[in-house]
């Protein structure tokens, strides 16, 4: 995208018109009037596929760690800067604050009492957890405790704030739709009170005992809503799910996504459909020593390691990671996996976002594109 004021140039191209002062004229009057003729953008704005302004990078966890540390000594939280995120920024993307141009993952730290204050805005957005515990956050009032592993939800709309209620500091991964988001001109952001007044501590939310029991829903709720009910998916439920998918292919049934590699996606139980309207969330179990096949999708993701170690290969460019590690995929870029110990990863997408505009398109090496 050009936000630089266009110069335009004639060019000596088939299907270019021939230079001269009069076509000059022409490039300066359409400058005068801020148009733009397709013939001198068509390579860039119509590619024959996918050629996206992201890089493929890789941000290793211990740095973003140490440094979201020194920022908990440095950086207060409360009112107006409202959250210590630290967001990934694209090298691909100009400086913004985007993982990829829809999608922003930061690191979040909150130190021992701390709060951060209530607000709500259209963004939606969730947590996960590599590691640490001790913060709730609270979603419309309903205290959600955060532990290594879990999956938690702050579907759009909803008042949030967090607190620490341990001695230690907290880290998570945010995940949030705010470049999407911007660049459509649909951002709302309102205040809430602005102290936290609830800071209790309940082992599970009154969303997960209403809604996080396997396959049944309250009979009081009928009716799809557009994001999960579900504050919580506990880490319990995540690994024992991965754990069962390969054991079945141990025992000779189907299940696992492909062989040695077993994914779940984290699902809104009212519809079956994605968590949230925007992003996907999926985690990924690969045994040691067993790779992916390699796959390229419409649509940008964001990988984090949650456990042991293994290598990224993306295009032509490769990754040794480790737990925490995150991974920004742009779109359309060929991804493998491979993993030297038991490796399993979380990821999150824009995928309902181009499914709903039916612009959807995955295509895996050595299969029929
Ligand atoms: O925790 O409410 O990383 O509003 C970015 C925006 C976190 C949050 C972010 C937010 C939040
Ligand atoms: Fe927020």
């Amino acid at each position: 995208m050009t936000t630089s004021p266009v110069i335009l140039r004639a060019v000596d191209a088939p299907g270019h018109p021939t230079p001269s002062p009069e076509l000059e004229q022409l490039y300066r009057g359409f400058e005068r009037e801020l148009l733009v003729p397709l013939w001198t953008e068509i390579g860039d704005l119509m590619p024959t596929s996918p050629r996206p302004a992201a890089d493929a990078h890789v941000w290793r966890w211990q740095r973003l760690l140490e440094l979201a540390r020194e920022s908990g000594k440095l950086v207060p939280v409360g009112r107006g800067g409202e959250r210590r995120a630290i967001a990934l920024a694209n090298p691909g993307l100009g400086g913004a604050p985007y993982a990829t141009p829809t999608l922003w993952a930061a690191i979040q730290y909150l130190n021992p009492r701390e709060d951060a204050p209530v607000h709500r805005h259209t963004q939606h957005a969730f947590r996960f957890v590599v590691e640490g515990e001790g913060v709730w956050t609270v979603v419309d009032g309903d205290p959600v405790a955060m532990r290594r592993g879990d999956f938690l939800l702050t579907p759009g709309w909803r008042f949030h704030g967090h607190h620490n209620q341990s001695d230690t500091p907290m880290a998570w991964l945010d995940g949030l739709d705010i470049p999407f988001v911007h660049t459509t001109g649909s951002a709302f952001f309102e205040l809430g009170p602005d102290v936290v007044s609830d800071h209790s501590t309940p082992a599970r939310s009154r969303a997960e005992r209403l809604w996080a029991h396997p396959g049944l829903r309250p009979v009081s709720q009928p009716g799809p809503t557009v994001s999960s009910p579900i504050a919580a998916y506990r880490w319990e439920h995540t690994a024992a799910a991965l754990a069962d998918q390969l054991e079945l292919e141990v025992d000779g049934f189907p299940g696992v996504l492909e062989p040695g590699h077993a994914a779940v996606r984290f699902s809104n139980p009212t519809t079956g459909g994605d968590v949230l309207p925007t992003m996907r969330a999926e985690m990924h179990r690969l045994r040691a020593g067993t790779g992916t096949a390699t796959r390229r999708e419409v649509g940008s993701a964001v990988w984090q390691v949650f456990d042991g170690a293994g290598v990224v290969r993306l295009g032509e460019r490769e990754w040794q990671v480790d737990r925490g590690d995150l991974v920004a995929v742009p779109s359309w870029v060929p991804l493998t996996l491979t993993a030297r110990t038991e490796l399993d990863l979380f990821r999150f997408s824009d995928t309902p976002i181009f499914e709903r505009l039916h612009a959807d398109r995955v295509q895996i090496e050595g299969e029929p594109g």
